[in-house]
């Protein structure tokens, strides 16, 4: 008999996505899955749910599920973390829920140090509602607000959400990863199985940044918006760990 090298998480559901192909939702829906299984947290989490088209998350990874409305997460999992101390609590956000109506939520769960994980899926454009400017989008990136391409003078500066968040005093981890090669997946797991310890271990406010592709409102293939992503938004976000708490391995 051979070798099992490979299988489903156990947390992860053996249903079919929604997703469009190419989307990153679900390497990171699996990457969530596989740390949650590793460090045997299924039966005591929360995730909430945001807005957007990763709203079906509650669908695909097999925990208790709450889902809040647009940009509510971080506030949301407070509350929850608050009542249920003993449950690993964690969001999962686009950037348009979490960096657009959300900024203030995130900013003051994590300058609080709420003891709570955020994972943030930055595809630079708003996917669910068909392709509007993030706070997010690149200068230059058109999208269906910028026909001619994100302004500076019109539409500001791409918000960088990391760097943002490691200007306060409370966050104990924050990290930026991508999942647009093998080896950026592995890096990638290890960072989102980091953040999920570190509240195991009441270290508090964990926030890994995931830089994600969206094919379909790109108007992209998934291979050509692979490169597109690689090309233009890494050194606009680079891959980085910005707080990373002494112990946590
Ligand atoms: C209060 C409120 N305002 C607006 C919307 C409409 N809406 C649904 S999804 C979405 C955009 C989500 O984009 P993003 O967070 O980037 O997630 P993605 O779909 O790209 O994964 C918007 C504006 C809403 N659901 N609720
Ligand atoms: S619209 Fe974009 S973010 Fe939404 S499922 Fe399709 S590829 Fe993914």
């Amino acid at each position: 008999m051979g070798t099992k090298v490979f299988s489903r998480p156990d947390c992860l559901r053996d249903v079919a996505s929604h997703y469009c192909p190419g989307c990153h939702h679900g390497i990171i829906h699996r990457l969530v899955a596989e740390a949650i299984d590793e460090l045997e947290l299924a039966p005591r989490t929360i995730g909430v749910a945001p807005v957007g088209c990763s709203v079906f998350i509650y669908d695909y990874i097999d925990t208790d599920f709450i889902q809040a409305p647009h940009g509510r997460a971080p506030a949301v999992a407070t509350g929850v973390k608050r009542a249920l101390p003993d449950r690993i609590v964690f969001t999962y956000q686009g950037d348009g829920d979490l960096a657009a109506i959300g900024t203030s939520e995130i900013i003051h769960t994590a300058a609080r140090g709420e003891n709570v994980t955020v994972i943030f899926v930055n595809n630079a454009i708003y996917g669910m509602t068909g392709g509007q400017s993030a706070p997010t989008t690149l200068l230059g990136q058109s999208t269906t607000t910028a026909p001619q391409g994100r302004d500076a003078g019109a539409d500001g500066a791409p918000i960088q959400v990391c760097e943002m968040l490691n200007t306060l005093q409370r966050p104990a981890f924050i990290s930026r990863v991508s999942v647009h090669t093998p080896a950026q997946v592995v890096r990638a797991k290890k960072a989102i199985r980091r953040a999920f310890q570190c509240q195991q271990e009441g270290k508090g406010f964990s926030f890994v940044e995931v830089l994600s592709a969206c094919p379909t409102n790109w108007g992209m293939t998934p291979l050509d918006a692979n490169k597109w992503l690689e090309q233009y938004m890494l050194p606009y976000y680079p891959i980085k760990d910005f707080r990373i708490p002494e112990g946590v391995q």
